[in-house]
């Protein structure tokens, strides 16, 4: 992420709005292997902080789809240094696979002196280390549709092709409203572009909201990358785009409708599972030191509330279509149970 003038848009604040800059890294990893990437168990490591909403996705996903013995992952410290993502979680302080101690270390092989930031999501190739891609909005998509061929028995269709138009036209609106407009307001350096993102972020959960209060999923009748995309957002709202963002107009809580739907996704095996509240409070608060200049952590808000029944199953929906829910998580990349609620 960036504003315009080129900082990092975590702790620079120019006179500027913040502007999301576009992924550097493109390539994808398709069954044809076209780029040069072929989709291969065991060949690549996704890199993610779990306090990253877009890195998030690609854990929903990845559980989702049953991937986890053909793409191993790497959990990055939530809190970056001026190396920016770190292996600091690990023995050593090294990524036990890749044998790196920075991200930055895969996109130095990958492109030396490369200009642009470095970022989560990430996918290695683990014989040459080098960084494949960190475009986000791809990474998904490609893994629903490219990787099938080692996809879970029972794995849902995340992007089924009679619903890409619909899909596609939600996830815009989620991304530039709510995904996205929740670090313009955060970021925002002026009252108009603050006001302008707040208005927008809200008035677009509205809208949200009356389409989810007669259907249980955002687009036909079983989960799909649109709901992964919302979903990202929504877990963190109340936790750190209320406070830290001021996209303070109301909680999710105070909402019923959204705060049903988000409940429902979380108690879906490999959504819930996939989030730290520790991580994604730890970052917000912490390394975005120009919005949060003492760096403390707030205490709330209270989680108790997040596994409550939610009773969505009234409005039918079938969540994994003729599929199956993903099994339990691995050992290993289970939430520590004080992170979660
Ligand atoms: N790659 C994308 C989106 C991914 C993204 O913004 N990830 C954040 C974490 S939520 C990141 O890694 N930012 C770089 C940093 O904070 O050092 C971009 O360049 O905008």
């Amino acid at each position: 992420m960036s504003r315009d003038d080129g900082d990092d848009g975590n702790t620079g604040y120019g006179r500027r709005a913040f502007k999301r800059s576009k992924a550097h890294f493109a390539d994808r990893v398709t069954a044809d292997g076209r780029d040069g990437w072929p989709v291969e168990a065991g060949r690549y490591r996704l890199v993610v902080s779990r306090a990253c909403p877009w890195a998030s996705r690609s854990l929903v996903s990845r559980r989702l789809l049953g991937l986890e013995d053909s793409l191993s992952l790497a959990v990055a410290d939530p809190i970056q240094d001026d190396r920016s993502w770190r292996f600091t979680l690990d023995e050593d302080g090294r990524d036990p696979v890749l044998g790196i101690r920075f991200l930055s270390e895969a996109y130095d092989r990958r492109e030396s002196d490369y200009p642009g930031g470095v970022s989560v999501p990430a996918l290695v190739d683990v014989p040459s280390g080098r960084l494949v891609t960190n475009d986000y909005q791809q990474l998904t998509l490609d893994l629903a549709t490219e990787w099938t061929a080692l996809h879970r028995e029972g794995a849902p269709d995340l992007y089924p092709d009679a619903l890409r138009d619909e899909i596609d036209e939600v996830m815009a609106d989620v991304y530039e409203d709510v995904n996205n407009g929740v670090y313009r307001a955060g970021f925002a350096t002026g009252q108009e572009e603050y006001e302008a993102a707040c208005t927008g972020v809200f008035r677009r959960l509205e809208l949200l909201a009356e389409r989810l209060e007669r259907q249980r999923y955002l687009v036909g009748e079983t989960i799909t990358e649109a709901d992964i995309r919302l979903f990202t957002t929504l877990v963190r709202f109340d936790a750190v785009y209320h406070g830290h963002f001021k996209c303070n107009r109301w909680k999710l809580t105070e909402n019923q409708v959204l705060w049903a739907y988000v409940r429902d996704l979380y108690q879906t095996p490999g959504f819930g599972d996939t989030v730290d509240f520790d991580h994604i409070k730890r970052h917000y608060y912490q390394v975005h030191t120009g919005i949060n200049p003492t760096r403390v952590v707030p205490l709330g808000p209270d989680l108790s509330g997040w596994l409550t029944p939610h009773h969505r199953e009234e409005l039918g929906g079938r969540p994994f279509g003729d599929g199956t829910p993903p099994g339990p998580v691995r050992a290993g990349e289970r939430i520590p149970a004080a992170h979660t609620p």
